[in-house]
């Protein structure tokens, strides 16, 4: 059983972290996510990410504000690919979070997507590219996406759009 694993620091990271399990579901790829801080609860993240990862997850996607160690010490805990979300709020409004999240030393990669809503977003798409590397269904659904993205971009110009 293949997974993606969606972790959050806490449950104040929820309402943008719902965005990344809602993607997920649009498309059908099994997800689990949980609470747990890299501080706060450091046993109950080591062993979810130990369990997790013998369970099948293939990606972890972490999400943490402020001081933001979780996709570090996930990063730490697995040699699955760990995608980082930074989130927005406290003193530095999501500034401290991303540098926390992005400036992992050599060797112990977090690919970071965006702060907020976009990246939670971005974190369930960089996923599911990651597990479309072996599955062609599912690849096939992010090409469509993308199709459908396009068209959008072009019935949302002929709305409105002015040409001579
Ligand atoms: C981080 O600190 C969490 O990921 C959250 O973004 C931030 C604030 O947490 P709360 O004080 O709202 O629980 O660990």
């Amino acid at each position: 059983m293949k997974f993606v694993s969606i972790i959050m620091g806490s449950k104040s990271d929820y309402g943008i972290m719902k965005n990344c399990a809602d993607t997920l579901e649009r498309f059908g790829v099994l997800h689990e996510m949980i609470v747990s801080s890299a501080h706060r609860s450091p046993e109950r993240t080591h062993n979810y990410v130990k369990n997790a990862e013998a369970q099948g997850a293939r990606v972890f996607i972490a999400a943490a504000g402020m001081a933001a160690h979780l996709a570090g010490v996930i990063a730490s805990l697995t040699t699955k690919p760990v995608i980082g979300v930074p989130m927005k709020g406290g003193a530095m409004d999501g500034m401290d979070a991303m540098l926390s999240t992005v400036q992992m030393p050599a060797g112990m990669p977090v690919a970071t997507v965006a702060m907020g809503k976009a990246g939670a977003i971005n974190s369930a798409y960089l996923a599911m590219q990651i597990l479309a590397l072996q599955d062609d269904e599912l690849n096939i659904k992010l090409q469509e996406d993308r199709i459908m993205k396009a068209k959008k971009v072009e019935n949302d110009s002929n709305e409105i759009e002015i040409r001579i």
